[in-house]
């Protein structure tokens, strides 16, 4: 399966979003990732990823990785992905608007998931708890709706 990145920045019980601009997930909020290019690990793809859609330079030991996400859409089985999913706690400068995303801070209990994929409710939890944790979401033809899911707090 191909594999994707994602990264969330907590600081001060508050999380940086992005609303993507482009692409895939356009119009939702979501962290800061994306695919791996040719010869990248899971770790260089995301610290790339977020250097273009954020501005923010993260040192490779600041990654920590809390959870593993399989990712399966019916029907559209090039969209299947493992996503590699990392939380930030300590970086240095401020994220910037790219052509990509556009950075908001909000704190826990204003996380806006009715505009983010219907996943995150489900896991992003654990990561707030600094919790790993594996999932595995089916979505229904247009990913609009999940199908059957399974988070294993680990
Ligand atoms: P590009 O492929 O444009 O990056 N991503 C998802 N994130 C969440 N929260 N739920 C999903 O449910 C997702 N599917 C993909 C991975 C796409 C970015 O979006 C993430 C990448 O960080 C289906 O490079």
């Amino acid at each position: 399966m191909r594999i994707t990145t994602l990264a969330m920045f907590v600081k001060d019980g508050k999380i940086l979003l992005g609303m993507k601009k482009r692409g895939f997930g356009r119009g939702k909020w979501n962290g800061y990732g994306g695919k791996l290019m040719e010869g990248e690990s899971p770790e260089q793809a995301v610290v790339r990823e977020i250097e273009e859609e954020s501005g923010i330079v993260v040192p490779v030991e600041n990654l920590n990785h809390l959870g593993t996400i399989d990712f399966f859409f019916t029907d559209k089985l090039d969209w299947d992905q493992q996503a590699m999913i990392y939380r930030i706690d300590q970086w240095e400068g401020e994220a910037v608007e790219t052509e990509e995303m556009k950075p908001q801070w909000y704190t826990f209990d204003e996380i806006p998931y009715a505009e983010m994929w219907v996943d995150d409710k489900h896991w992003l939890p654990h990561l707030l708890a600094n919790e790993s944790f594996t999932a595995e979401f089916h979505f229904d033809e247009d990913g609009k709706k999940i199908a059957k899911q399974i988070v294993i707090k680990k």
